[in-house]
């Protein structure tokens, strides 16, 4: 028998299955279809990743599972290609970012191919292929014709001394990633897609869908869906209101005082009325230089200035309020002006316990002046006139219904989530398909000329005016307008990152249509995606995104189903060996190639699906590699000890009957690290009984087969099984024999094992007695001796005593 080759097995399967085309799907009417779908990878110049094998091999494994179960599998790769790691690196060599782009495909392609992975290749997509980007060019002009997209101003990170405009994530800190500088911060007009208005459907559309909880939570976080009123404060000596949201009506009898954002209108609006004007200017000043994040998370220490020469009256009170204006409260949320209930809520308390302001409990139950009382939905109300006696959870629709009746406001829903900037000034991306017309404004560019491609360009910097390098192309951003025929002027900035990935899968359904972005035969019967596995990191932005998108094209009855995916699961991370995040400068990545050449892609695979609990973070460990290359071998050398027999054995029944459970149930829960515990078991019992029968082994290997596909392949080919190892059948357990029905019972005398009777389960002290009567050792151990006492424990041990 020769022995276990990786390198020599692998290659020729993986050959195989590409000359065979064994993973393309076709469309088949009579298979019902199983989609699967993997976060399609950036292909950067660092390569493969284990984490990205991680993050593959689950739904590799359902995949082969799936197929072998007899359905239609759909699992394709592609890649997510636009982005600024390419676009850096182009500028830094001058290389065009499509030359970067394909060599790294090239390099992702090689890589994953060695790890056996059974996508189907022939779909595979690129979102910086134009024949890709068109559609993506497609669905953002369906949106603006919807009045989905608009262009507004808000302000960009720019770096004055590199005089280009950052991404958060290279101007972190306000300093720019190259040079250090300072950032600041310039007004730009840039494009918003409208989510906002998709907000409850993203939330609603949750409910119904298989995924994890905490991946739930996350959507709902980023929504962060709020209920309550806005309620209009009268202001002193004028007939204009000062408007607030809280959602807290019920507490409105505890207002000592108001709060305005540093931003609010109001404090230009009533500047002539301001007698500490000049203090409040320092403030408004001091509030600038301030990130969203300190002030919200890290205000501890609460900072104000009250407002002098401005009040309000309490609509429910008639009492007059002082207004103070603080950078606890932001602009861009609600109205930007709160109503300040410090008996109740912990950033009011800290905020007039700083400032004297007097507290007034309208909720009993703590000790309000010495401790902010966070109420509860039971707790009764007090000190509020007509409402005093009602429950909190009462009193919030009685206090909204009162102030509606009475004109003071309405109930009103906010959300956290804001418009999506879908904007970038940037080259590498896709060019947003608009024409600027003096005559008739901005114009979209007609369908048929889609796809608006990118022009070569020499310099891929952003302009000294922060516009993008299409900018300087004169001949690429100079047309006449498709209205009135006129000159007209090209839209310049490009799409975010984002847009791309946030309708991939669609486009796997049909990658190579040229008349719309899938056909509506290949939507219907692929569509949606049974089950979506990545990583944690992407289930706020792009998961949302990605749902909005597809829920818009359901809208306009572009897709006959209104959620892309069914089902989404997320892996843990991978740490380097010294338990820390994988990263260059810690010098602990492990390349996944290095594993594959010295293990094989088998091992590689099997230990990353062995490293724990797939959920979890997991640490790196060389030795458990070495562990799993060492299983493989025992797995190999099975075929030393295979009998003729083309049935279970007797003994072996219920082994196999509960492995093909275990490991059938465990890989639907991603419960993989206790699939291959319990094939190692089985590989255990076998080698103890020193054999194992041909039927035996041919389903063992098939529960082996899609986290180790090539060392089965090769077994099946050597042991000339039946039809083929990727088209043989699942194997199924029958309930009633994973049960246990023999045991081996051990038999002691006088406190000592003297030996072993193999009987059924359920076997009576008077049954087994007779049977030990006829043991040869037992017999002649006991010799003349007289019994006079046995006790039997039940499937465990039979205690003799003799004399
Ligand atoms: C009175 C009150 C009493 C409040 C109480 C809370 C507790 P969500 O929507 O859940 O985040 N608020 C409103 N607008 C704000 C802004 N622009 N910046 C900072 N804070 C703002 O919380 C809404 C609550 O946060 C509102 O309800 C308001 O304070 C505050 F015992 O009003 B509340
Ligand atoms: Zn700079
Ligand atoms: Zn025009």
């Amino acid at each position: 028998m020769r022995e276990y080759n990786p390198n020599q097995i692998e290659k020729k399967w993986q050959s195989h299955w590409e000359k065979n085309h064994t993973f393309r799907s076709e469309i088949d009417h009579n298979k019902k279809k199983y989609f699967n779908l993997i976060e399609f990878p950036y292909p950067s110049g660092a390569g493969l990743h284990v984490g990205h094998i991680r993050a593959y091999t689950s739904l590799e494994v359902i995949s082969r599972k799936r197929r072998l179960e007899g359905y239609n599998v759909l699992f394709p790769i592609g890649w997510d290609a636009f982005g600024l790691p390419t676009e850096n690196y182009a500028m830094q060599t001058g290389e065009h970012p499509r030359t970067v782009t394909d060599r790294n495909i090239e390099v992702f392609t090689d890589q994953l191919k060695s790890a056996g992975y059974s996508f189907d290749w022939e779909r595979t997509i690129d979102t910086t292929d134009p024949n890709y980007y068109k559609w993506t060019q497609w669905i953002f002009l369906q949106m603006f014709k919807h009045k989905l997209a608009y262009k507004d101003t808000t302000y960009v990170n720019f770096c004055n001394n590199c005089k280009v405009v950052l991404a958060n994530e290279e101007s972190q800190n306000g300093v720019c990633d190259r040079c250090g500088h300072d950032v600041v911060q310039m007004e730009k007009d840039v494009w918003f897609l409208k989510i906002r208005e998709y907000a409850d459907k993203l939330l609603d559309g949750l409910e119904e869908l298989d995924f994890l909880p905490r991946i739930k939570l996350e959507q709902e976080n980023w929504i962060g869906r709020s209920n309550g009123a806005e309620v209009n404060f009268p202001i002193s000596g004028t007939e204009d209101f000062l408007r607030i949201y809280t959602t807290r009506p019920d507490t409105i009898f505890g207002v000592t005082f108001m709060v305005m954002a540093p931003e609010h209108p109001y404090l230009k609006k009533y500047e002539a009325k301001l007698q500490n004007l000049d203090e409040i200017k320092d403030y408004q000043e001091q509030a600038t230089r301030k990130t969203e994040f300190e002030r919200v998370q890290l205000a501890k220490d609460k900072t104000g200035v009250e407002i002098k020469g401005l009040t309000v009256i309490n609509p429910l009170t008639k009492k007059e309020i002082p207004i103070w204006i603080s950078d606890y409260v932001m602009m861009g949320y609600g109205t930007g002006a709160i109503m300040a209930v410090p008996a109740h809520d912990s950033r009011d308390w800290e905020f007039a316990k700083k400032f004297n302001i007097p507290i007034v409990e309208v909720v009993k139950g703590g000790d309000v002046q010495n401790e902010v009382y966070k109420t509860s939905p039971q707790d009764i109300l007090v000190n509020s006139d007509k409402f005093d006696g009602l429950t909190v959870e009462e009193a919030i629709p009685a206090i909204i219904r009162h102030i509606e009746e009475n004109k003071l406001g309405e109930a009103k829903t906010n959300y956290k989530m804001k418009n999506w900037a879908f904007n970038r000034q940037r080259y590498w991306g896709e060019p947003i398909p608009i024409i600027h017309c003096e005559h008739c404004g901005m114009v979209p560019v007609p369908e048929e000329q889609l796809p608006v491609t990118l022009p070569d360009v020499e310099e891929y910097r952003p302009t000294n005016t922060g516009e993008s390098p299409l900018a300087n192309i004169e001949d690429w951003v100079k047309v006449t307008c498709p209205v009135c025929g006129k000159p007209a002027k090209r839209e310049t900035d490009t799409m975010p990152q984002w847009a791309g990935s946030s309708w991939y899968f669609l486009r796997y359904m049909d990658p190579h249509n040229n008349d719309a972005l899938a056909s509506q035969e290949a939507l219907d019967y692929w569509g949606p995606v049974d089950w979506y596995n990545g990583g944690m990191e992407h289930v706020s932005r792009h998961l949302i995104y990605s749902r909005f998108w597809h829920q818009f094209l359901h809208d306009i009855d572009a897709v006959s189903y209104p959620e892309p995916y069914k089902k989404r699961t997320a892996q843990g991370l991978i740490l380097g060996p010294d338990g820390e995040k994988m990263s260059k400068s810690r010098g602990n990545v492990i390349n996944p190639n290095e594993i594959i050449d010295n293990y094989g892609a088998d091992t590689l695979r099997t230990y990353i699906m062995f490293i724990g609990d797939y959920e979890r973070p997991a640490v790196w460990s060389d030795s458990s590699v070495k562990g799993c290359k060492r299983f493989l071998e025992r797995v190999w050398k099975l075929q030393e000890m295979v009998t003729e027999q083309n049935e279970y054995d007797k003994k072996h029944i219920s082994l196999m009957h509960k492995t093909i459970k275990k490991v059938s149930e465990d890989f639907e829960n991603v419960k993989f690290n206790t699939a291959i515990a319990a094939m190692m078991t089985a590989v255990n019992q076998f080698y103890d009984d020193e054999f194992i029968t041909r039927k035996e082994l041919q389903d063992f290997i098939t529960l082996l087969y899609p986290i180790a596909p090539h060392i089965c392949c090769e077994i099946w080919e050597l042991q000339q099984f039946e039809k083929d190892m990727d088209h043989t059948d699942w194997p199924t357990w029958d309930e009633s024999k994973t049960i246990d029905t023999v045991v081996e019972i051990p038999i002691q005398i006088n406190g000592k094992i003297r030996g072993k009777v193999t009987v059924s389960k359920d076997i009576t002290q008077e049954e087994l007695l007779k049977i030990v009567e006829t043991e040869e050792n037992i017999k002649n151990f006991i010799g003349d001796k007289k019994v006079i006492k046995t006790i039997y424990v039940p499937g465990k041990i039979l205690n003799m005593v003799i004399k």
